[in-house]
């Protein structure tokens, strides 16, 4: 028997990623925080977007930006308050909009109260909210690495234990083994709920269920155990967006992270397209070009794979990424043009997409003089990692003018005004030089920039249902230029086509499509059987 189930309200909604820190600062301290996302509620709404993930606020040493928590229910007061966050999730839903927390259940801030229990003894109540193993000082358990460079383990002098941690050593793994570890995190959650949030973003989620005697991180026996647990316990008492980090997801265990029936989450959030232009078994420091021809054929299998059986999340943009139009675009003659192109392949396929801040006005990387302008964690730890192995200082800065996190970590571009509009004091981190030119408010008004574009993909999602229950068929699979792709339910056809390079390109299939109904363009002139650079289009006809 099948059931005609209503489409959950997030299969057709649209998220925006807001990066607190870079967002807009109202206090003149050069950080943004929550009362200036407040200020910015109109901006969004008028993107159309329905919710919005934001990257942690919770009280933290900001090690790893906010991502290293030191209490869970309260708000950094480099960010604001309580009462300026329940303001926030008031506010936004006026206008419609649902906020997403970013929750960190992998590891804690070793300044967590729990943390500085479990290391005063090993019969602390708290000594196994963590995971330690004994050992003898200068022998690590295993060769296990962390993330952030070094190794996985860390030695605590009195208690003659080493603690386990996956990221930083200030992010010391929580042991989801023990069940009042797993307790206390959905209680909390509970209470997160309680205060009216729209959903949850889960960091690395894929990694809770580590097993390091095995040197199991991602993907763990017990994970789904957990993860439906957690579900069970918490996200099923409310009508919520989950969304689940997963670096590890395949399109297989993607069918169970976003199953259907509601068991684990809404969706997941994986990485296999943006892990396509780096050598193979190495690390996302050592480039190399991307192969189009994988992309397309890994966006269709997770297009095809999960159809009817999961959710994906469509995104190119985070704050860990490079900039997409620096990354997969032209940064410079057709910076528009390739945004354009860029989102409109992505925004018509099945999924939720979303949109990491300064992505919908086609901001770009950036290139500092040199490494004392960087401020994140990995990008430091992996130049001083590399430069005392004996790399080339100037390679590594390429390394890091291709994929820092710092690319997407650059404040907002509000307008040309001085420092952009974000800051009336110092910004924590540079701007982008480049503010004079791309800013929000030059593009607001102008009908032919990539906010504009956004803001008609936005829309066109909810317009036309095909965009979330269409099907899903690619075209021109092996040619090296074009990603062009059909979308089809009972009441229409979709074809998405784009040149994907800087030089023309033949598109014959075009010519089947020339009674359509075309609903964006990049160019002012006719479509025509040879694509322009980055040339894109979206057009439907009516069956
Ligand atoms: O990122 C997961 C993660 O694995 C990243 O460290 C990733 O490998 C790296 O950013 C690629 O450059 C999440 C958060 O999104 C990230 O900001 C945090 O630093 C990390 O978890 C630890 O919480
Ligand atoms: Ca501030």
């Amino acid at each position: 028997m099948t059931e005609q189930r209503k489409q959950p309200w997030w299969k057709n909604a649209v998220v925006y990623q807001i990066y607190p820190r870079s967002f807009q600062d109202s206090n003149g301290d050069g950080i943004g925080d929550i009362r200036g996302i407040i200020s910015r509620l109109d901006y969004l709404a008028d993107l159309g977007i329905d919710a919005v993930w934001l990257s942690p606020v919770y009280r933290s040493p900001q090690d790893d930006n906010g991502y290293d928590i030191s209490d869970y229910q309260d708000i950094d007061p480099m960010f604001g308050t309580l009462d300026d966050m329940e303001e926030l999730i008031a506010k936004a839903k006026e206008k419609n909009i649902r906020i997403i927390m970013d929750l960190v259940l992998n590891h804690t801030s070793d300044e967590h109260r729990w943390f500085l229990e479990a290391k005063k003894s090993k019969d602390n109540p708290y000594h196994d909210y963590y995971v330690w193993r004994d050992g003898v000082e200068g022998e690590y358990p295993n060769d296990m690495r962390a993330s952030f460079g070094g190794s996985a383990w860390e030695w605590v002098p009195e208690l003659q234990q080493y603690y386990f941690h996956q990221f930083s050593v200030k992010q010391p793994d929580l042991n989801w083994e023990n069940p009042k570890v797993r307790r206390e995190i959905y209680d909390m959650i509970l209470w997160w709920m309680d205060k009216g949030v729209g959903g949850f973003r889960l960091d690395v989620i894929d990694q809770i269920a580590k097993e390091p005697d095995k040197k199991i991180t991602n993907n763990g026996p017990r994970l789904h155990e957990f993860l439906q647990e957690m579900s069970r316990e918490t996200f099923q008492k409310g009508d919520l967006i989950t969304v689940g980090e997963a670096w590890g997801a395949n399109t297989e265990n993607a069918q169970l992270y976003s199953n259907p029936d509601g068991s684990e989450f809404s969706m997941v959030f994986q990485f296999e397209h943006m892990m396509l232009d780096q050598q193979p078994g190495k690390e996302k420091w050592d480039l190399a070009p991307l192969p189009f021809v994988k992309l397309k054929k890994c966006m269709a299998k997770w297009q095809n794979e999960l159809c009817g059986k999961g959710w994906n999340s469509l995104f190119m943009d985070n704050h860990d990424l490079p900039r997409i139009v620096s990354h997969w675009g032209d940064d410079g003659k057709y910076r528009v043009e390739s945004a354009k192109m860029l989102s409109a392949v992505f925004h018509g396929m099945q999924g939720t997409p979303y949109i990491y801040q300064g992505e919908e006005l086609g901001m770009t990387n950036v290139k500092f003089a040199d490494i004392s302008h960087y401020r994140d964690i990995e990008t430091l730890n992996m130049y001083k990692e590399r430069v005392e192995a004996g790399y080339d200082p100037e390679d590594v800065m390429k390394s890091i003018y291709a994929k820092s996190r710092d690319n997407a970590r650059t404040p907002m571009q509000w307008s040309s005004r001085e420092n952009a509009g974000f800051t009336t004091g110092t910004p924590w981190i540079e701007i982008n030089p480049n503010y004079r030119e791309i800013n929000a408010e030059a593009e607001q008004q102008d009908p032919d920039s990539v906010f504009s574009w956004y803001r008609t993909l936005v829309h066109l999602r909810k317009e036309y249902p095909v965009f979330v229950d269409g099907a899903f068929e690619l075209l021109m699979e092996e040619d090296e230029q074009v990603f062009a792709y059909v979308r089809e339910n009972d009441g229409s056809r979709m074809l998405v086509c784009a040149n994907f390079t800087g030089t023309p390109a033949a598109c014959p299939l075009l010519d089947e499509w020339k009674d359509g109904e075309v609903l964006v363009h990049n160019y002012k002139a006719d479509v025509e059987t040879e694509l322009k650079p980055y040339e894109a289009v979206i057009v439907r006809k009516q069956k």
